[in-house]
């Protein structure tokens, strides 16, 4: 076993045992068991989280289990696209460079030092809800759970771009991490470009957001290895490629970036006076999920059932959240829970007064944002395997 493949490991012991310090009532809950074949209980107390792929590591949040607005990092999902980078935490560096005025070298204690930001954002996998797709879309076969929320503190993208000043003719700024790898062979002529450093870039003007930051700190801890320690973005709004972790080095350029994760990756097909055109993912697309009942629960008829879930959207915020429990014939509103915070997402309940009539029950929610945003009952295939936003069934069987 190599030592990154070690380092992999005890990150995974230490996230057990973070779980098992989780206030989860599972102790409690068995010693009140009711009968056999009495209906329903509490959410199952699944503590942990998926494993999806063991190396790289690409771990899901078991969706079901929500019960909070700020995920725990021991349950935020994990989404790596090569091993994890060793990083030799004293002698790390961010480099800016390009059509910048100075080039800077900063340490962390040098970041640390600066003005800092908090902030809550969600960070949702362009991939997530990729299992429902059929046919079966390439990558990750991502459930509910590639989504989480969380407080992270670092320092404005923009405070660093103004210490090493922009030139006038620069667009976008490229955030490389440390991680890289051999990309995935596409079919011929698509030749892989070989060894590839994960890396992804941003328009000056959404780099400069005061919310973008090169955060350090995630729920109040320093971040650890899997979410990108010592220093990763956040970029508040957009799907999770954005937020680069373990990053080394910001280029300014004076021309749009056409890197791998941009093209080959995360590249979608958007109709420009008919043609379809390839356009790299930004943006989220507004969404409800439900979180309870889950697939296949089983309900008590005629009893009442609390719906609940999340809804979250890009650069707005959700309005409306409606449930369907009859396949999308009739809709309902849901009730948006606390307030409403920026970037984050909204949790939503709904009380569903469960028919007499026992059978299979198809549950569905669907998210409205200010700018007017509903999601779509149907998939969009030009999005092939990202942005995966349409209205999923929640199939449950009422006895
Ligand atoms: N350096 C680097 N940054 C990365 C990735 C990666 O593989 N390497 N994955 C991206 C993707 S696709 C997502 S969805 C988010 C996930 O962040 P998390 O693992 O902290 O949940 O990180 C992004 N940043
Ligand atoms: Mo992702």
């Amino acid at each position: 076993m190599d030592d990154r493949r070690r380092d992999h490991r005890l990150d995974r012991r230490a996230f057990v045992r973070g779980v098992a310090a989780l206030p989860l009532a599972a102790a409690a809950a068995t010693a009140a068991l009711p009968p056999p074949d009495e209906a329903p209980r509490a959410a199952p107390a699944f503590a942990g989280l998926i494993v999806r792929q063991d190396e790289p590591s690409n771990l899901e949040y078991p969706f079901a289990t929500l019960d909070r607005f700020i995920t725990p990092v021991e349950r935020f999902y994990v989404r790596n696209h090569f091993p994890m980078p060793r990083i030799d935490l004293p002698a790390w560096r961010l480099r800016v460079e390009g059509a910048v005025e100075r080039e800077l070298t900063l340490t962390l204690d040098e970041l640390r030092r600066l003005p800092s930001r908090t902030t809550t954002a969600l960070l949702e996998c362009a991939g997530n809800n990729r299992v429902y797709l059929a046919p079966r879309a390439a990558g990750v076969q991502w459930a509910l759970g590639a989504v989480g929320n969380a407080e992270w503190t670092g320092v404005p993208l923009a405070a660093v771009l103004d210490r090493a000043g922009v030139r006038g003719a620069a667009v976008e700024v490229i955030l490389e991490g440390a991680d890289s790898g051999a990309t995935a062979d596409f079919p011929p002529p698509f030749r892989t470009p070989g060894r590839v450093q994960f890396a992804r870039s941003l328009p000056l003007a959404k780099a400069r957001q005061a919310d973008v930051l090169l955060a350090y700190r995630m729920n109040g801890a320093d971040l650890t290895a899997a979410h990108g320690q010592p220093l990763r973005a956040i970029v508040p709004g957009w799907y999770g490629m954005a937020s680069v972790k373990w990053l080394t080095r910001l280029v300014v350029t004076d021309r749009p970036f056409r890197g791998y994760f941009h093209t080959l990756d995360y590249a979608y097909f958007e109709r420009r006076h008919g043609q379809p055109t390839l356009e790299t993912v930004t943006e989220l697309q507004v969404k409800a999920q439900i979180a309870r009942p889950y697939a296949g629960e089983v309900i008590a008829a005629g009893r009442p059932f609390r719906v609940f879930g999340a809804a979250w959207t890009g650069e707005s915020e959700v309005d409306r959240v409606d449930v369907s429990t009859d396949d999308g014939r009739t809709w309902n509103a849901a009730r948006l829970l606390d307030r409403p915070v920026a970037h984050a997402w909204r949790l939503w309940e709904y009380e569903w007064r469960v028919p007499a009539a026992t059978g299979r029950y198809v549950l569905k929610a669907r998210a409205h944002d200010r700018r007017g945003r509903t999601q779509a009952a149907e998939r969009d295939l030009g999005r092939r395997s990202w942005m995966i936003s349409h209205v999923l069934p929640i199939t449950v069987a009422v006895r």
